[in-house]
Formats: structure tokens, C-alpha cells, sequence
């Protein structure tokens, strides 16, 4: 009986003084899903916010260039002039990745931005410099409506805006009267100009506390908001993910802005999936 009873603790021991290094041995490595440093003139991986139906974007509006780059020997600029044609009713030069990703996916986006020396402040008008958009339930005849998360900068500050709505049909007025929003304020950028700024958004979608939603950023390898709560809309299609320039205001409401032109630089854009961490994405280099 003794014997069986050593031998028990024997097998109780191997077990759990074990647990902790096999766990650690099995964590799975996480993965670059995606990743682009901006050599390639014809982002052959992206779409560019050039709607089809209207005449081709500008050439300056998104263009390979070794001006400014975070890695390597070249970036990608976007520049923006108030009176350039709309695209997908907006003024806009964008690349987005396509198509959207499926529903509560986790991912972590890391980008770089510049804004030259000559970003002016816009006192009144913002203009988005990455954007998650969703994906409305055209065929239920959902509207187009702001994106469930966007870093946009106004009047020489960063902000973060996030919206979410677990009606399956989601309207703004109803967001904002029923307060579904979340503004921001992350500080000023004119100390972030001249030089790049490494963002990291570490994201699980999802429109209700159920789905167990996340949203982590990091500014430099610094944590500057973290939110467990709804993040997005109630969609059949995920988000998808836009880099470069968005002035709805120059379209909508031009008198808000005292601007003419937007440039800025981005590099380095790098998705990753659920097991990622930010080690994966900083320091960049
Ligand atoms: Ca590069
Ligand atoms: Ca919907």
C-alpha cells in the first residue's frame, strides 16, 4: 500500500512540476500576416481610394519615395489637396487592405507615420491618418456610417475615435444621442513632427462585452489607452484597415478648414495575428 501511495505522488509530481515549463515550451509564436515596407510602386497588395467610376487619382495623391522611410529605402506619401476629385464620397488618398477581415478577428496593426515640419494645426477641421471601416450590411440596406475606429489628428493634437453599435442596422444620430463613441485626446503632435512615430493597435472586434473585445496602443512602445469594451458594429463582414489621408471636411464642410494641402509619410505597416505581442512590432528596427 505504501508503495502504491510514493508511487501516486510520483506521477502527481511529474505532472504538475511540469506544467508550467511544457506550457511555456507550447505557446505558439505568433504570426506577420502581413507586412510592407513600401519599395513597390504598385502596391500591388492594397487598393488605392480611387473609386472607378471617376477620373484616376492625382499623381501625387499616393506615390512611392525615398524623401522620408522608417526602414529601407523608400515610404509611401500621401498628399491631399482640397480641391482634388472626390473619391467614394470623400477627399481622400488611401490605401486599404481588401477585403475586409472576418468578424471578432484579433489582430495587431503597427505603422509608422511622419508628419513633415510644415503639418500646419487645422483648428477646426481633422483629417483621419488610419482607419478601420466596416463593412455595413448593404443588402439589409445599412448606410455607410463613420469608421468603428480611426487616429486622426486636429487642431495639433492626435485623437482616437471609436464607435460601436450592437444593432444589426446601425445609424450615427442613434450612436451619438445613445452615446456609443469614444473621442480620444492622446496630446499634442507638434512635438512628433519632423520625425516618425511608431503606433501599434492591438484589436479584438467585437459589439458586445460577450465577444470579449480588446484595444491596446502603444505610441513608441508606450501603452497610451487601453478599453475592454465594444469596438465595432454589428456587421456579417469584418473591418478593413486604411492608411493615408481622409478630409471629410473639404468636401462637406470646406469652410471649416483654414488648409489647402495635407501631406504625410507612412512605413512599415505590419499585421499580425491573435498570438502576436508587441515585441513582434517594437522597436521596429
Ligand atoms: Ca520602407
Ligand atoms: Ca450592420
Amino acid at each position: 500500500m505504501k508503495i502504491k501511495t510514493s508511487f501516486i505522488f510520483l506521477i502527481l509530481i511529474m505532472i504538475f512540476g511540469c506544467k508550467n515549463p511544457v506550457a511555456t515550451e507550447n505557446k505558439v509564436p505568433g504570426t506577420i500576416i502581413f507586412s510592407d515596407s513600401f519599395n513597390d510602386p504598385s502596391f500591388k497588395d492594397w487598393r488605392t481610394s480611387n473609386d472607378p467610376s471617376t477620373p484616376s487619382l492625382p499623381d501625387y495623391a499616393i506615390q512611392i519615395t525615398s524623401a522620408q522611410k522608417r526602414l529601407g529605402n523608400s515610404s509611401v506619401k500621401f498628399e491631399l489637396h482640397n480641391n482634388d476629385q472626390e473619391q467614394y464620397s470623400g477627399k481622400r488618398a488611401e490605401l486599404r487592405r481588401w477585403p475586409p477581415d472576418e468578424q471578432f478577428a484579433e489582430r495587431w496593426f503597427a505603422f509608422s507615420i511622419f508628419l513633415p515640419d510644415n503639418y500646419q494645426i487645422d483648428p477646426k477641421s481633422a483629417e483621419s491618418v488610419a482607419q478601420w471601416h466596416n463593412y455595413p450590411d448593404l443588402n439589409l440596406g445599412e448606410q455607410w456610417i463613420s469608421p468603428p475606429l480611426c487616429l486622426l489628428t486636429k487642431n495639433g493634437n492626435w485623437f482616437v475615435v471609436i464607435i460601436w453599435d450592437d444593432n444589426k442596422i446601425s445609424d450615427m444620430e442613434e450612436i451619438t444621442l445613445n452615446n456609443k463613441q469614444i473621442i480620444v485626446d492622446l496630446g499634442s503632435y507638434e512635438n512628433d513632427k519632423n520625425k516618425w512615430i511608431d503606433w501599434v493597435f492591438h484589436v479584438k472586434w467585437g459589439w458586445s462585452d460577450s465577444h470579449k473585445p480588446v484595444l491596446e496602443i502603444f505610441k513608441d512602445g508606450k501603452l497610451v489607452y487601453s478599453r475592454k469594451g465594444p469596438n465595432t458594429t454589428n456587421d456579417e463582414t469584418g473591418v478593413y484597415f486604411n492608411i493615408g489621408i481622409y478630409k471629410w471636411d473639404w468636401l462637406t464642410n470646406p469652410q471649416k478648414s483654414v488648409l489647402t494641402e495635407r501631406t504625410i509619410f507612412i512605413d512599415e505597416v505590419k499585421i499580425g495575428d491573435a498570438n502576436c505581442s508587441l515585441s513582434d512590432f517594437y522597436p521596429v528596427d
